[in-house]
């Protein structure tokens, strides 16, 4: 106990300890509680390969009821790939690793009114005790917290367009570079600066790789025009990343960009041109912030007549089939 107080007050320095004070006894460290699914926690005592799944693109990514079918078929995706989906979300203050059908209808009912939740806000949701639907960013952090390496979800934050002045870059970014986990997704919308997106990630120390192809994907579209800085070709290969970066301790993410399949890539041109549509709008309403993103999906949604939701749909369980892929190869490995 001498000792416990000596520590308490000769301790000195933030970090991960005592919450009370500023001292380091970790045995004082308020438990963070996670709520595992029966499904999850079965597969992480087995071992099984897992695959993190985000809820903002249930709560803000798509309306409802096609949000919540979605989310659905997506889960049974990775079933069918052998490895177990966890769908990640906070209902009432606590992360919820792994959602059942009852918590996923009420994030996808309540839409936009459950709280998007990124890093910064996981402080406010979690003391509240408030539903919050994670972004790429809180559910990469809550599934590195899981022990969960793969994550699956359509399309990543980045730098805004004119993000150089604004400074609207998404906090996906800085996850990538703070947390290990590897995050499969169809690239970056063209609703951002793609090439800053990509230059930010590097300075980020972030690998970044194409799947199957040499140029970073635009999720809607196969094309940036930016090369992509590496590439891989199978799952073997990409979990062989995964392992490399784990064993060295890189802490940062992964991410792997896997190209909209070419049959689901063929609205491309209608869907750019509402992007730039979107894009002006967006402008001249003065939306800002993380209304930003929604916004525009909803925006790029009606004016495309549902032809990219249609797509994003495809783009997501083509990505979490390569995940689950992933997953799987990753799990063996070890
Ligand atoms: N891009 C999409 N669909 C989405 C998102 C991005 O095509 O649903 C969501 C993801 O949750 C992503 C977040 O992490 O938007 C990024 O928001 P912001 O730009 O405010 O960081
Ligand atoms: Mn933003």
């Amino acid at each position: 106990r001498l000792k416990v107080l000596a520590r308490h007050l000769l301790g000195g320095g933030a970090g991960s300890g005592c919450p009370n004070c500023a001292c380091k006894d970790a045995s004082k460290r308020a438990p963070l509680e996670l709520k595992f699914s029966p499904e999850v926690q079965q597969a992480l005592q087995q071992g099984k390969p897992l695959v993190a799944l985000e809820s903002t693109i249930i709560s803000h990514g798509m309306p409802y009821p096609q949000n919540l079918q979605t989310a659905l078929e997506v889960e049974e995706v990775v079933r069918q790939h052998g490895a177990v989906p966890a769908t990640i979300a906070i209902i009432g203050g606590q992360p919820c690793i792994g959602c059942d059908r009852q918590q996923l209808e009420h994030i996808a009912r309540r839409g936009t009114a459950v709280r998007k939740v990124s890093r910064r806000d996981m402080p406010l949701v979690l003391g509240s005790s408030l539903d919050g639907a994670t972004t790429v960013s809180g559910t990469m952090l809550l599934a590195a917290r899981a022990g969960i390496k793969v994550f699956v979800t359509g399309g990543i934050g980045g730098v805004h367009r004119g993000g150089h002045l604004s400074m609207d870059v998404s906090a996906d970014l800085t996850e990538l570079g703070r947390t290990p986990v590897a995050v499969v997704c169809a690239g970056a919308k063209s609703v951002l600066d793609i090439p800053r997106t990509l230059e930010y990630l590097e300075t980020q120390g972030v690998c970044v790789a194409a799947y199957g192809a040499d140029e970073f994907p635009a999720f809607f579209s196969r094309h940036s025009g930016c090369k992509a800085p590496c590439r891989v070709d199978d799952p073997q290969q990409a979990a062989s990343m995964i392992r490399a970066s784990h064993e060295l301790q890189l802490g940062t993410g992964l991410l792997l960009a896997v190209p909209i399949p070419e049959a689901h890539a063929a609205e491309g041109a209608a869907i750019q041109q509402a992007i730039q549509e979107s894009l002006q709008e967006a402008e001249q309403r003065g939306i800002a912030g993380a209304d930003v993103t929604p916004f525009l999906l909803e925006s790029i949604r009606s004016k495309t007549g549902g032809a990219s939701l249609a797509a994003n749909i495809q783009l997501v369980k083509n990505n979490a089939a390569v995940g689950s892929q992933i997953a799987v190869a990753l799990a063996a490995m070890s």
